[in-house]
């Protein structure tokens, strides 16, 4: 058992009664009617809705409440009673509501109808849809196919999703970037890289019979706090958690149950991890490649004994390749370059890595704290080299486990929203819709945001999302995006994107998942992909927050129908009509994973729709799996240099990325402000600080432009000297579009290089 890990700064365990008084107060903010309690009841639950959060997978054998304080937050600020109107908008211009916080512009609530932004009075103003669907016809046809850009972030359903995909590929470009560019790209691109598969390879029954899990940069108290039920089922059964992570997360300390009565009655915590290391931000390989060599130095001792082996020779031998020149990376890589490298120590690693060699079967999890760095992909390559050495992967209780954002982010993928072409089957896409799709790669975020700021990019199409506030280089992402022919926007609720109006603008609002979504042939279903690969159908029953409301989907084939020459296999009022007829569009395109789709829509946990790597099919370049021998020990691009930190951008568990419900960090014991840059008590000290003092941070970057953040308030914390930590969006601006992992472009937002004003 590990010291007991101090956390001074936390309110108590995660879950717990914290969470409930948390989810209460954005009820009692919210205001939703009184049937809520019945909504909730119907999360994650086949023939109910799926959570419009995170993509946590949904058990067979579900709790009687599905839901977290994550997801209930999220659904209850989407059946808010609160309306942003258009009399909201003729009391108050664009240029006024610039200067609004985000949580502000969250509190006014659902939009309710389709707005067009009117230049000259500053200000947003109703108009109908069959005049705004016209309007972006109109502008769209006469752009140049490659400078329009058709952005999703993963809320959107499958149907939907697919549908998109299409209209942008009709309409001529491949330019289908979405939030997972930002996100777990580095997933997509890196893990498929090393095991030919770009998700993860675990699915329910793993969590139940792992030995172990060591988490990588993932926050499960915050950001998926479903994952805490196995966690705490895991430590029952005796499983080992070990955890990497700069900052204490309370979530990864301990948990109290809030669906356990016994649990709330008592405050029985679960201790969450055996081992917690402390890792400096971007001092994983390092760290992992100490792991590895405590596995190495143990199978030598092996081999000299002649005990048996603790590698897993028959597995790396059918299955794997590189080995050899990882290995003597590995043996020549010294103990006092571990430790300067990942700020931890060798007892640490050796306990941790005594942990690994001790459990038969081990999940490795991981998150944003790997894949948003300069060498994102080899984070998780590394993570990859240590689940093979004991043949980890594809095997019952084992695998690799990264833990995806958005409910739909990786169903999205799937089903064809990716800008590259190799990923899709154009073929299929030809001889269903008889056109020819085009053949070039389309952009990601960061080419997409260099586009907008060379002025190549002249419309943006948003499903879902607040692009602007997201990416770095806000600041000047945000003249940029409003230098545009058009922006259109599909939303649930106001944000900063829309307050850069192009010459053209648009906010289409849209249903959320939780509302009946009634089409020509009836209510209608839709569907979504969790983190392990399953397939759930979704059903809203909620009356919609307006009845000027459409569905994404009828927005998208909205825009489809003013905008693409006429094709009689583009049927788009039938599919609009029925979305079952989508679905099966989905399943002839993609076959092998949506096989009798419709039939299987509400199968409890969701259908599977398989996992190669999953099976020890490797759909790498080599056909097997691969050892990667990183060529630096650190995820950075910078050098350490004096007065020089490694800033990391951080969620609260009152936020959803860049929607602010509040600000009470109750994990981290920051309350009333996110103006706040997080430091240890040496760090604050040896830079001639104090505690309270109101400081600047600046971008070291090193490209001679100057973007920095004001106003934020040193706070001491609990972390290693060198790391300091600030709140996402607000800290974006400090972040250079350049600085983004080497592989999958995913910009680096876990260590931005920075300074301290005063
Ligand atoms: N409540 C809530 N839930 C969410 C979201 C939200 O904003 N709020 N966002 C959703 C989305 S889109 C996503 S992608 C997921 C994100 O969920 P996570 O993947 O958990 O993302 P983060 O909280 O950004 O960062 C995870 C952890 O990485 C740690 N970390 C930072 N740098 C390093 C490093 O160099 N090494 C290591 N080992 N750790 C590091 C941080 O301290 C943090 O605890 O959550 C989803 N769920
Ligand atoms: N510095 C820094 N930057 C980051 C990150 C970080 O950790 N640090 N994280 C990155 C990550 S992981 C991600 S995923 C991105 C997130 O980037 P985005 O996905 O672009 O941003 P969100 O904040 O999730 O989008 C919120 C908006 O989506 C709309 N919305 C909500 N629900 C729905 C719906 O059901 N349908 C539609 N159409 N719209 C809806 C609402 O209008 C809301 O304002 O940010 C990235 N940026
Ligand atoms: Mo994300």
């Amino acid at each position: 058992m590990a010291d007991t890990i101090p956390n001074p700064e936390s309110e108590g365990p995660s879950g717990g009664w914290g969470s409930v008084k948390s989810i209460a107060r954005i009820y009692g903010d919210t205001r939703p009617p009184a049937a809520v309690v019945e909504t909730l009841a119907r999360q994650n639950k086949p023939g109910g809705f799926m959570c419009v959060a995170c993509a946590w997978p949904k058990p067979v054998n579900y709790h009687p409440f599905e839901f977290c304080e994550n997801g209930a937050k999220a659904t209850l600020s989407d059946l808010t009673s609160a309306r942003c109107t258009p009399d909201f908008f003729h009391d108050h211009s664009v240029e006024e509501l610039r200067t609004w916080k985000d949580y502000d512009l969250e509190q006014t609530g659902r939009l309710t109808h389709p707005l067009r932004y009117d230049a000259g009075t500053d200000r947003y103003v109703e108009v109908t849809w069959e005049e705004a669907f016209e309007k972006i016809g109109v502008t769209l046809k006469v752009l140049p196919r490659e400078s329009v850009v058709f952005y999703s972030s993963g809320h959107a359903g499958l149907e939907a999703s697919y549908l998109y995909a299409l209209l942008a590929r009709v309409y001529g470009n491949n330019n289908l970037p979405q939030s997972s560019n930002m996100c777990h790209e580095t997933t997509s691109v890196g893990l498929n890289k090393v095991i030919g598969s770009p998700v993860g390879t675990i699915v329910w029954d793993d969590l139940e019979k792992a030995d172990a899990f060591f988490f990588f940069g993932q926050n499960p108290g915050s950001n998926s706090p479903r994952f805490l039920h196995p966690l705490q089922e895991a430590k029952k059964r005796g499983a080992r958690i070990v955890t990497f992570n700069p900052v204490v997360e309370q979530g990864l300390v301990s948990f109290v149950n809030p669906q356990s009565p016994v649990d709330m009655l008592t405050g029985h915590e679960t201790q969450i991890s055996d081992e917690y290391l402390q890792v400096q931000a971007g001092g994983d390989i390092a760290g992992i490649l100490g792991l590895c060599k405590v596995v190495v130095e143990a199978d030598d001792k092996a081999v000299a004994a002649g005990a048996a082996r603790v590698i897993d020779v028959d597995f790396i031998n059918e299955h794997t390749t590189g080995l050899e020149t990882f290995i003597s990376l590995v043996r020549q890589t010294s103990w006092a370059e571990i430790e300067r490298e990942s700020g931890l120590t060798e007892p640490a690693i050796r306990r941790a890595g005594e942990i690994y060699i001790a459990s038969e079967r081990v999940i490795g999890v991981y998150g944003m704290g790997l894949t948003q760095h300069s060498q994102g992909a080899l984070n998780v390559a590394m993570v990859v080299n240590l689940l093979l050495l004991r043949g980890n992967i594809g095997r019952e209780g084992a695998g690799c486990c990264p833990v995806r954002g958005h409910s739909n982010v990786q169903g999205q993928r799937t089903v064809g929203i990716a800008e590259k072409t190799k990923l899709i089957p154009m073929d299929k896409l030809k001889q269903l819709f008889d056109f020819d799709p085009p053949m070039k790669d389309g952009t990601t975020i960061v080419d997409a945001v260099k586009g907008l700021m060379a002025g190549e990019i002249k419309a943006f199409i948003s499903l879902g999302g607040n692009l602007v506030r997201a990416v770095p280089e806000q600041k000047e992402m945000e003249r940029a995006w409003a230098a545009q022919e058009l922006t259109v926007v599909v939303s649930t609720k106001l944000n900063r994107s829309h307050l850069f109006p192009a010459k053209n603008a648009y906010i289409l609002p849209c249903l959320s998942r939780t509302e009946d979504d009634t089409q020509a042939t009836g209510s209608q279903a839709v569907s979504t992909e969790d983190s392990f690969s399953h397939i759930s159908g979704s059903i809203g029953k909620r009356t919609p927050a307006s009845k000027h409301l459409k569905s994404e989907l009828a927005i998208v084939t909205g825009i489809a129908k003013a905008t693409l020459e006429h094709n009689p296999k583009l049927k788009w009022d039938e599919w609009e009509g029925d979305y079952s007829l989508v679905r099966q569009l989905i399943e002839f395109t993609y076959p092998k994973d949506f096989k009798h789709y419709n039939d299987r829509l509400f199968q409890p946990g969701g259908f599977y729709r398989g996992n190669d790597a999953h099976e020890r099919l490797w759909n790498t370049e080599e056909k097997k799996a691969v050892f990667t021998t990183p060529k630096q020990l650190n995820a950075l691009s910078f050098a350490d240099a004096d007065g020089r930190f490694r800033l990391i951008t951080m969620r609260s568990n009152d936020q959803f990325n860049t929607t602010i419900y509040g600000y009470s960090d109750r994990f981290r014991g920051i309350e009333g402000t996110r103006d706040v840059v997080l430091m240890s008590k040496s760090d604050i000290d040896a830079n001639g600080l104090v505690e309270g003092q109101v400081v600047k941070l600046v971008s070291d970057f090193g490209d001679g432009l100057r973007r920095e953040l004001g106003g934020l308030t040193v706070r001491a914390h609990n972390l290693p000297n060198g790391t300091i930590c600030a709140y996402y969006p607000e800290a974006n601006v400090l972040n250079a579009i350049d600085h983004h992992d080497e592989l999958s472009k995913t910009p680096a937002s876990k260590a931005i290089p920075v300074r301290i004003e005063v």
